[in-house]
């Protein structure tokens, strides 16, 4: 190898290894994964060979989706991520989408109806005040954003482990996915559907969830990063097919735990 080729491989690979760093740096607890990441590392971990950019999105992917597992590996059901006292609330609480504020879906609650489909036994949509009369809790938690903000606020709703029981949906099947009225999808492992303080929330701050963040229903889960919340929720299908989502299939990382 030429001794420029090879400087500019050496450079290509701290590139490469920083790149991958990034993509591991959502959680501490990935820290000896982060640390020990070496361009030998990423290629026999991948098996790919890092010559050339296609390769080098293959390898990242690779790891993004063994990253994906180790998450579901360590991911604890019954831990609960921190509550705040109500006098920590973040106000007014950030709006984000892939969109400005004022394009956000304008939904009409009368006729909404939340779909349900694949692997559960009772497929009938389910209206608002069907959504209601479930016994509802309430959580005062912490949303991260990737894009660099993060905010607590306050979100009431179903436990998403009740709805899932009440439909009969498939508890050993994979993954749940969430269709947007906006176009958004994103999709869940069933650990994390069925983790405590993962619910189907109706209000935000004690008052019908504002159009804004997600009117008429979103889900939220204080041990995923924002972009795994979706709002506006259309349908939810049970599935063992990989269902992948609007970021993820962009680069985000699956799991996306916080
Ligand atoms: N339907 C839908 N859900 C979405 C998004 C979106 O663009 N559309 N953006 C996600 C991202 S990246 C974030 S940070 C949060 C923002 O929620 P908020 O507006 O309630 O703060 O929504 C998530 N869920
Ligand atoms: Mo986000």
């Amino acid at each position: 190898m030429k001794k420029d080729k090879q400087i500019m491989t050496i450079v290509e690979g701290q590139a490469i290894v920083k790149e991958a760093q990034r993509l591991l740096t959502a959680s501490s607890r990935r820290r000896f994964l982060r640390n020990g990441l070496t361009l030998g590392g990423i290629a026999m971990l991948t098996g790919c060979d890092l010559s050339g950019n296609a390769n080098v999105e293959q390898a990242l992917s690779r790891i993004s989706r063994l990253n994906d597992r180790v998450q579901g590996w360590l991911f604890n059901g019954d831990r609960l991520a921190p509550v705040y006292p109500e006098s920590m609330i973040t106000r007014p609480f950030p709006f984000n989408a892939f969109y400005a504020e004022e394009d956000a879906p304008d939904i009409n609650g009368d006729d909404y109806r939340l779909e349900v489909a694949g692997l559960v036994q009772d497929k009938r949509a389910w209206s608002l005040p069907q959504l209601h009369r479930m016994a509802q809790v309430s959580q005062v938690t912490r949303h991260i954003c990737v894009e660099g903000w993060s905010a607590i606020g306050k979100w009431g709703g179903v436990p998403f482990a009740n709805f899932l029981k009440v439909i009969g949906a498939d508890l050993s099947a994979r993954y749940v996915s969430f269709k947007c009225a906006d176009d958004y999808y994103t999709s869940i492992d069933m650990a994390t559907a069925l983790h405590p303080q993962t619910i189907i929330a109706l209000t935000y701050d004690g008052q019908t969830l504002p159009r804004k963040y997600g009117y008429p229903m979103k889900l939220r889960m204080p041990t995923k990063l924002g972009y795994k919340n979706p709002k506006h929720i259309q349908v939810i299908e049970v599935t063992n097919r990989f269902p992948g989502g609007y970021w993820e299939d962009q680069g985000y990382n699956w799991f996306g735990g916080s």
